[in-house]
């Protein structure tokens, strides 16, 4: 079976993203059935619960708590089954890049990349844990001079935080990729153009925002103790099109 593997720096969203993957998943007409794995339902269910029920989004994964969440998603066409699975590691052992993690990234026939917006400074974290990949990709394989031909999504999360008017809303839709763009470091894409021949960008945000009578609403707001909270009022943006291009471009190969 073909699979990928989701990976971002800490807090970059991964855990709210596959949680609301399996909420809301089923509303978007994507082409693809989407199904948590029997090993990830009953922590997917816990953290969707979380968000469902009392509003609050799963908290970050602790070194005690890191479970390998993975989901099937089959293509209604085709009837082929993919995998996504994630490391869900907890974010400080993350930023070491564990050996079964990384193996995980060399090996996977696509990469999912979380990058959080707000977290700059996490960009030098990102191209270091890209360069790891490459480095062991190419001894594993022993290619030289060549590009990692794996698709690649890059998805800058949580713009909800970005959106404000209509326009910015209809920017995403109409133009994401330059959207991405505008807010990663230039550093950041030159790595990706040079060592990828197969990125594509997606904004993304699990939350979402609702267009209501030509006002954009929030769906995160700070409680009265300032912890984020999240209604299940929004449209969530992009949460299964960079898993579903992903698979789409697998589809295709041999
Ligand atoms: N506004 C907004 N905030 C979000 C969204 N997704 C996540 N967040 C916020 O970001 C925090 C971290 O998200 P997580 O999903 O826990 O991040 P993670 O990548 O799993 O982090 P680690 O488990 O520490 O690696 C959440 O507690 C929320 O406060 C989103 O779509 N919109
Ligand atoms: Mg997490």
């Amino acid at each position: 079976m073909k699979t990928i593997t989701l990976w971002g720096p800490s807090s970059s969203g991964k855990t709210a993203l596959l949680s609301l993957l399996y909420l809301r998943s089923n509303a978007i007409d994507s082409g693809w059935q989407i199904f948590p794995t029997a090993e990830s339902l009953p922590e997917i269910i816990q953290q969707s619960n979380q968000i469902s029920k009392d509003n609050q989004f799963p908290l970050g994964t602790k070194e005690t708590d890191e479970r390998d969440i993975s989901y099937d998603f089959k293509s209604v066409a085709t009837q082929e089954v993919f995998r996504l699975q994630t490391k869900d590691r907890a974010g400080v052992r993350a930023e070491r890049m564990d050996g079964d993690l990384l193996a995980s990234l060399v090996k996977a026939d696509g990469i999912v990349l979380m990058i959080d917006h707000a977290r700059g400074h996490r960009e030098t974290e990102v191209i270091n844990a890209l360069s790891s990949i490459y480095v062991e990709r190419t001894k594993t394989n022993k290619s030289v001079a060549a590009r990692d031909p794996r698709p690649l999504a890059v998805c800058l999360s949580k713009v909800d935080r970005l959106i404000e008017t209509p326009a910015d809303l209809r920017r995403i839709e109409e133009t994401p990729e330059d959207f991405v763009r505008g807010y990663i470091s230039k550093e950041l894409q030159r790595w990706i153009e040079q060592y990828h021949s197969a990125a594509r960008y997606f904004p993304v945000s699990a939350a979402g925002v609702r267009l209501s009578y030509g006002i954009v609403e929030k769906s995160v707001f700070l409680d009265e103790r300032l912890a984020t909270r999240v209604t299940s009022q929004g449209t969530p943006i992009n949460i299964v099109e960079p898993f579903t291009w992903l698979f789409n471009r697998l589809q295709k190969q041999p």
